[in-house]
């Protein structure tokens, strides 16, 4: 395989300051010219113009506006010799949108066409330097039949537009604003816009406009608000205004990814725009306003500061995540949305730092780029910048990132870029920091503590591993940013936060003035993304889960209490007597969360959540997946009946709050759900009743969804009949039918494995749309007790789609690859299984580079 490393990184021989590029649209034979004018790059090699394509035949060369034979095919790519400093390259291609089942360049959806470029799909549209490091001016004229394609929109402001005799029309836009062609984007269609406007803060009126097909403009008003608080949140935050006139949103259901932030013209996987109460859960809702903010936020970290080449993705990615959730976090509750986004953390990027394809954020080698827009790349990179607010506290940052803005204003930039930005703009040393950007791994932080009864002090032993990865078998200390609370045992109270700075591989810290031994209070916030091991009692653990004034630190504290108690269970290290005393303090920590009247119920939904069971499995090595499945719904299903009446007030108090979209009306919602998966799992003939009861009495979606989720994993009438409404009431929307397929795959029924192969033959289901393959096929794969059947029959289900989805849309195969890599941490007879489905896959005569990559590397 061809393997791209960072270190082999040189600039362009050629650069493009301007392009015009005309569309002759048609659904299955666009006729694309593109005009190219070229200069030689001063800091170039002095070689050819290399313009990449794939699968694009030229029909015609010009260089200056005669035909040109002087070229050649290298594979895809178009080299064309040029003597001298800068000419003008014409090229004509003809694509196929509607054959483009991949969805990456221009494809057809539902009779629109639009377009995806990021990474490289620019150059299944027409040949260009298709790298981050070319900046160009586009000027985009688009023609096509005015009946099928009244709408047609792409990057900047529009310039002209006019109307032919034959029936077409035409438009020209034009972005003043250099880009790169993963930048590009055009849509046609027939659409409908729901239009907004923002005054920036230097007082100019921009244009806004959500477009949608006609029948959904009434579920785009919270995207628009949520687009609207963005731009004022930059602002006010980070000090950035928007540049153009105009900022169009698209909003299609074919779609590989969630959304794109193309200059002035986002197109978005309709998931992340359309929402109503009826039809949008509150989940959904976050969803739409976090990601309407993340691409919008591109607009200065991404597009105005681009990136030199993609092993620098972490830049854009990691930083905009950041971005995205500081304004979730200042939108709603920033505790709640710190747990969040903690626990996405925890069960998909710590399982990735553990695996096969374990990376850097700033990866050193790709096949394909595609398979590194990881967890890694956007979660983690954006924990690494929040460590960097941590060290240098909001204002110095601020400082850094205006610095940064600043010196590297339409550049494309490295990650050193923005690191030494900081530095100098911060006032920070980052030289060891900057291992964060190198070494792949969770670190792992073992800290015990030590009391000294006469002489008062308290000393924390902190021992770091950052444990070996692919390519990295031993690693340097990392600098990690602990905030830290020692709590008085009698006050309940603590002198104040400490900030300790690990730099080393082993170190210790002493405090003065503790009469008696404190309870430790580590990693509040999550001030670093590193695993604790700190062998802290039951006791202090029920103590902080109460009363510690960090609100990550209580959930930290309640899920800590659980872990220990099932990770132990699983380890067969549980007598009778401590089984039930581990369960009496996790009951007992959870029924005084459940009563206290000080917390809100938002905060109450995040307290009361058992650790998923990937999590659990982190703490596991070699992990039995059976056994953490049934230890933790044994746990459940106890907790459920002994805190039986608590939960059944609790779904009744609930019940009764009316539909709103404030914080106590969802954090009813969230709790009311919850308490019915703990009475599902303890009194399952009751609870149908219940949950039925709330699927029939749901005013909103949050509460349909909550009960139909619990009703799947129930035998009985009350969830045949539930399914079959929820399909007949809800049959003409795509979003929600998508929740149908979703419930019933990652259910706890006994048979979802069967469930799933019955719904892949269902006449709703389709291969060739994203968003109706992750919902039945992801979730799945997320259920642990069916995708980890003992016989291999759920690895099998996996390994065929994977086959079978391979020739449609590699991209999208290749995201079903890592639940399969994860078998070396699993138990030796499904770990065989695992294999084997790999091994099956890896013998296809054809692979696509996405899944050949990600399969090669899990079986290494
Ligand atoms: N930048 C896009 C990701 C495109 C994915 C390409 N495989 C969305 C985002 O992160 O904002
Ligand atoms: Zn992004």
């Amino acid at each position: 395989p061809v393997v791209i490393q960072r270190a082999d990184y040189r600039p362009p021989a050629w650069l493009v300051p301007d392009i015009a590029l005309d569309f002759l649209l048609d659904l299955s034979a666009t006729q694309v010219t593109a005009t190219l004018d070229v200069e030689r790059n001063p800091a170039g090699d002095g070689g050819p113009l290399r313009l990449n394509g794939d699968g694009l035949v030229a029909q015609s060369v010009a260089v200056d506006g005669e035909p040109h034979s002087a070229w050649r095919m290298e594979g895809d790519d178009l080299v064309v010799d040029l003597p001298g400093e800068a000419h003008q390259v014409t090229i004509e291609t003809t694509i196929d949108p509607t054959a483009n089942t991949q969805l990456s360049g221009l494809y057809a959806s539902g009779g629109l066409l639009c377009t995806q470029c990021e990474a490289e799909g620019f150059r299944r549209i027409t040949f260009f330097p298709d790298r981050p490091d070319v900046l160009s001016r586009y000027t985009v004229t688009l023609t096509a039949d005015k009946a099928a394609f009244p709408v047609l929109l792409s990057n900047g402001n529009p310039m002209d537009s006019g109307e032919e005799e034959d029936g077409t029309h035409w438009a020209i836009w034009h972005d003043p604003w250099p880009k790169p062609s993963y930048l590009f984007a055009l849509v046609a269609g027939d659409l409908v816009a729901t239009r907004g406007t923002f005054t920036t803060m230097s007082g100019r009126e921009v244009e806004l406009a959500i477009w949608v097909r006609a029948g959904d403009e009434t579920r785009t008003g919270h995207a628009m608000r949520a687009l609207i608080a963005s731009m004022a949140w930059d602002e006010k935050v980070y000090g950035r205004e928007y540049d153009l006139d105009l900022f169009n949103i698209v909003a299609v259901s074919d779609f590989n990814a969630g959304a794109m932030e193309n200059k002035g013209l986002n197109i978005f996987n309709t998931r992340y725009i359309l929402a109503d109460p009826e039809t949008a859960t509150d989940g959904d809702y976050d969803g739409v306003e976090g990601v309407v903010a993340h691409e919008y936020f591109h607009n200065w970290s991404g597009n105005r500061v681009t990136c030199r080449d993609w092993f620098q993705l972490s830049l854009k990615e990691g930083f905009t995540v950041l971005r995205d959730q500081q304004f979730s976090a200042d939108m709603g509750s920033a505790p709640v949305k710190r747990i969040e986004d903690v626990r996405v953390l925890r069960s998909a990027q710590f399982p990735e730092d553990s695996g096969p394809l374990a990376h850097p954020i700033r990866p050193n080698s790709y096949q394909e780029i595609s398979n590194f827009y990881t967890a890694t790349v956007y979660n983690k990179g954006a924990e690494v910048i929040r460590m960097m607010t941590v060290l240098a506290g909001s204002e110095r940052f601020r400082a850094g990132t205006d610095l940064y803005f600043e010196r590297h204003d339409g550049e494309a930039a490295t990650c050193e870029d923005f690191v030494k930005a900081i530095e100098d703009g911060a006032g920070l040393d980052l030289a060891q920091f900057r291992r964060w950007y190198e070494q792949a791994g969770t670190p792992q932080v073992d800290v015990a503590m030590t009391h000294d009864a006469a002489s008062g002090s308290v000393t924390l032993a902190f021992k770091q591993t950052v444990p070996p990865t692919p390519g990295q078998p031993v690693k340097q200390p990392m600098v990690i940013p602990l905030r830290t609370a020692l709590f008085d045992r009698a006050s309940g109270a603590h002198g104040g936060e400490h900030l300790i700075v690990l730099n080393e591989a082993a170190q210790t810290f002493t405090f003065d003035g503790f009469a008696q031994a404190p309870v430790l209070s580590l990693n509040r916030g999550f001030s670093a993304p590193v695993a604790i091991n700190a062998p802290q009692s039951v006791d202090d653990l029920v103590f902080l889960a109460a009363h510690d004034d960090d609100a990550f630190a209580r959930y930290e504290a309640m899920q800590q209490l659980v872990v220990q108690h099932l990770v132990a269970a699983v380890e067969d290290r549980l007598d009778d007597a401590a089984r039930a005393a581990g369960r009496a303090a996790i009951a007992g920590a959870l029924g005084a969360i459940l009563a206290d009247p000080a917390l809100d119920d938002l905060m109450r939904g995040e307290l009361v959540m058992l650790p998923g069971e990937a999590y659990l499995a982190e703490q596991l090595n070699p992990v039995d997946p059976a056994r953490v499945h049934a230890e933790r719904e044994a746990l459940k299903a106890w907790l459920g009946t002994e805190l039986g009446d608590a939960w059944r007030a609790l779904h009744d108090r609930c019940s009764a709050v009316p539909y709103g979209l404030d914080a106590a009306a969802r954090g009813a919602r969230k709790l009311k759900t919850q308490a019915l998966v703990y009475l599902a799992a303890a009194d399952p003939a009751q609870t149908a009743l219940r949950a039925k009861a709330q699927y029939d009495a749901a005013d909103n979606m949050t509460d349909r969804q909550g009960a139909l989720m619990v009703l799947c994993g129930l035998d009985g009438p009350q969830r045949e009949a539930a399914l079959a409404d929820f399909h007949a009431r809800f049959a003409d929307n795509r979003l929600v039918i998508d929740k149908w397929f979703s419930l019933q795959a990652g259910s706890l029924h006994p048979k979802a494995l069967d469930h799933v192969r019955a719904l892949a033959q269902h006449p709703d289901f389709t291969l060739t749309n994203p968003n109706r393959v992750r919902a039945l096929y992801m979730a799945f794969a997320a259920n642990p007790q069916a995708f980890h059947a003992a016989d291999g029959a759920g690895y099998a289900l996996i390994a065929d789609l994977i086959l079978a989805l391979d020739p449609i849309n590699g991209n999208v195969a290749a995201r079903f690859v890592a639940p399969l890599g994860r078998w070396r941490r699993i138990e030796p007879q499904r770990a065989a299984l695992m294999r084997a489905a790999l091994e099956r896959i890896a013998a296809a005569p054809r692979l696509s580079r996405d899944v050949r990559e990600q399969v090669s590397k899990s079986l290494e």
